[in-house]
């Protein structure tokens, strides 16, 4: 009999191949898709957060359970549509500002965010500040999320505030800035809504923001 603790446990330890066997087996037996992915998915996707931030998991293994987890929404996600205003805590458009291609911290935020019950936008890297406008105009979402990982490209993120002032879209959404030479004194000198160092503590500042 599947339960939702055997669930967690393939998040954690990332055995793609049998989420979906279990996920169906938890909706054969009446659980509903909404707390199949709360007590199930989101809850194991949390212990690998916590692993993550004490250094008891790294980056590989993350990724890894973070595509069993996508394995289950992909089953849960139309089963929910509708069901239930408070599925996505809020839309997040994300993205590594222009010059920057660094990926792996961005799109590890993104995942745990995802994982939390967020709608994910990930612009992806190099994206200049007319696109972050762009996408802001478009998605209006709850939270616009920019990372950087080079000193000489955080200062894009201005860039990309001043041009959201520009088209009067700065009150619309939370800025919220990362990346490893990003410190909270840079945020509040910005201008910024929220700072994270890393991806468990920037879930925990989303959802501050928002509420
Ligand atoms: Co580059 N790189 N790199 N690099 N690289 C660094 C950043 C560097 C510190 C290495 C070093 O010299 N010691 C250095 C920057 C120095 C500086 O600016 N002072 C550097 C450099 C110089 C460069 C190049 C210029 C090298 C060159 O070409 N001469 C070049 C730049 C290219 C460019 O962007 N235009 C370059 C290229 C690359 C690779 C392509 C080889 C590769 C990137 C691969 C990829 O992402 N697809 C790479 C890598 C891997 C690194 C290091 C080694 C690792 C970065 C990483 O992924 N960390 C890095 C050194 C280091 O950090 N130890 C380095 C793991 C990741 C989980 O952490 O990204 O910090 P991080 O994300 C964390 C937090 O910062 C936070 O949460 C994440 C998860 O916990 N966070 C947020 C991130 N975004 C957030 C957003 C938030 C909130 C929190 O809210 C929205």
């Amino acid at each position: 009999m599947a339960s939702y603790e055997e669930l967690q446990e393939l998040i954690i330890t990332g055995q793609k191949d049998k989420v979906a066997a279990v996920v169906k087996t938890l909706l054969d037996s009446g659980k509903a898709p909404m707390d199949i992915i709360n007590e199930g998915l989101t809850a194991g996707m949390n212990v690998v957060g916590a692993k993550f931030k004490s250094g008891d998991m790294f980056i590989p293994e993350v990724m890894i359970s973070a595509h069993a987890m996508k394995e289950g929404m992909n089953i849960l996600k139309p089963l929910v549509v509708g069901e239930s205003s408070s599925f996505s805590a809020g839309k997040v458009v994300i993205g590594t500002v222009e010059g920057d291609i660094h990926t792996i911290g961005k799109s590890i935020v993104a995942m745990l965010m995802e994982s939390s019950g967020f709608e994910i936008i990930d612009l992806g890297i190099d994206i200049p500040a007319a696109k972050f406008v762009e996408a802001v105009k478009k998605e209006q979402p709850g939270i616009l999320g920019m990372s950087a990982m080079l000193t000489t490209t955080m200062s894009r993120m201005k860039d990309v505030i001043d041009a959201l002032k520009e088209a009067s879209l700065r009150d619309k959404t939370r800025v919220m800035v990362g990346g490893a030479p990003i410190t909270q004194d840079f945020a509040d000198s910005l201008g910024a809504d929220g700072y994270a160092p890393d991806a468990s503590s920037a879930v925990e500042k989303a959802k501050a923001l928002i509420s």
